[in-house]
């Protein structure tokens, strides 16, 4: 990995992945992709070079790769769960048409590529508990189809041409630095926000629903970590199953008491994002990934709580 390209760099990964990679290789051209009004700033756009970067504009993507010479391409474009369920066709435009536009441009450029998956590529079938690598995805959300159809468009680039393709089926993330907008599992990171400038949280999932969820530290390490692993070791691909904790939001809100006595939460279910929130694994099984490139993540959720709420109160106080 040496220049590489970020599409969707302004987004809740990109933003920190673009920096965390321009910090790993100073002297790459790692490219901040983004698009029109949602355009790189501050730091993310002193420090490197940035690019408008439209998947489902396979020519600006091709003029990016041949300029920069890219050999790596990290595609973070997408709708999440709830918003792709507003908006399906836009969401498989983006998710599909857009993969279809990099896989191509990776297969006559050698580049290798990292697309996510995501707790969404599961559905009501799936094993709920300790959920396996290789399961039912039946899933019943158009972010979900999407997923799936990500995962095996990704192996059928890797078997049929031998490009490139990693990647992980993140859980939930939980950050600082950037919100994410329209999934299911927003409520863990606005919750911190909520309890940090002691206001009451609403709640939209309901007490009881059990996720996958990771702190970004780790997601970041993830996404790098799978782009550098032994290819001869990896016996999957597309994508990996990747845990560090699974909480409901009553277990949440009470490791927070521990830290803000006062905050206080009820709940206003979304039906749309319960739904989805209903048909997604409990727990996921990692161990593929424990064997094939040794991940393991840094943080459980007291880790991340102390860290998410100090982080907060610089920010926001
Ligand atoms: C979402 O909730 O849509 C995402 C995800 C789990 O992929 N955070």
């Amino acid at each position: 990995m040496k220049n590489v390209l970020v599409i969707g760099s302004t987004g809740q990964i990109g933003s920190e992945l673009t920096m965390r990679i321009r910090e790993m290789i100073p002297d790459g051209n790692v490219v901040a992709g983004y698009i029109k009004g949602a355009e790189p700033k501050g730091v993310l756009l002193e420090s490197g070079p940035s690019a408008e970067a439209d998947v489902c504009n396979g020519e600006q993507l091709l003029g990016i790769v041949k300029k920069y010479r890219i050999d790596t391409i990290y595609n973070l474009a997408a709708l999440l769960s709830a918003v792709a369920e507003k908006k399906p066709q836009l969401a498989w435009h983006i998710q599909i048409d857009g993969l279809m536009n990099i896989l191509e441009i990776a297969r006559e450029n050698g580049c290798a590529v990292f697309t996510p998956s995501s707790i969404g590529s599961f559905g009501p079938e799936t094993p709920r508990q300790n959920t396996p690598q290789d399961t039912i995805q039946r899933p019943r959300s158009m972010y979900g189809c999407t997923k799936v159809a990500t995962e095996l468009l990704s192996d059928y680039y890797f078997h049929k041409y031998g490009v490139d393709t990693r990647s992980v089926r993140f859980p939930g993330l939980i950050s600082n630095v950037t919100l994410p907008g329209g999934g299911t599992t927003d409520y863990a990171v606005e919750i911190y926000y909520a309890a940090v400038k002691g206001e009451e949280f609403v709640c939209p999932i309901a007490p009881g629903t059990f996720m996958d969820m990771m702190y970004m530290p780790d997601a970041l390490k993830a996404a790098i970590d799978i782009m550098n692993a032994d290819p001869s070791r990896l016996v999957h691909r597309n994508s990996f199953n990747i845990a560090s904790m699974s909480f409901d939001p009553e277990i949440l809100k009470a490791k927070i008491i521990e830290h803000v006595p006062g905050f206080k939460m009820r709940y206003e279910v979304d039906p749309v994002r319960q739904a989805i929130a209903d048909s997604w694994p409990d727990k996921m099984d990692d161990s593929c990934a424990r064997e094939e490139w040794d991940w393991a993540p840094s943080y459980d959720l007291e880790g991340m709580t102390v860290d998410m709420l100090d982080a907060l109160k610089k920010k926001l106080l």
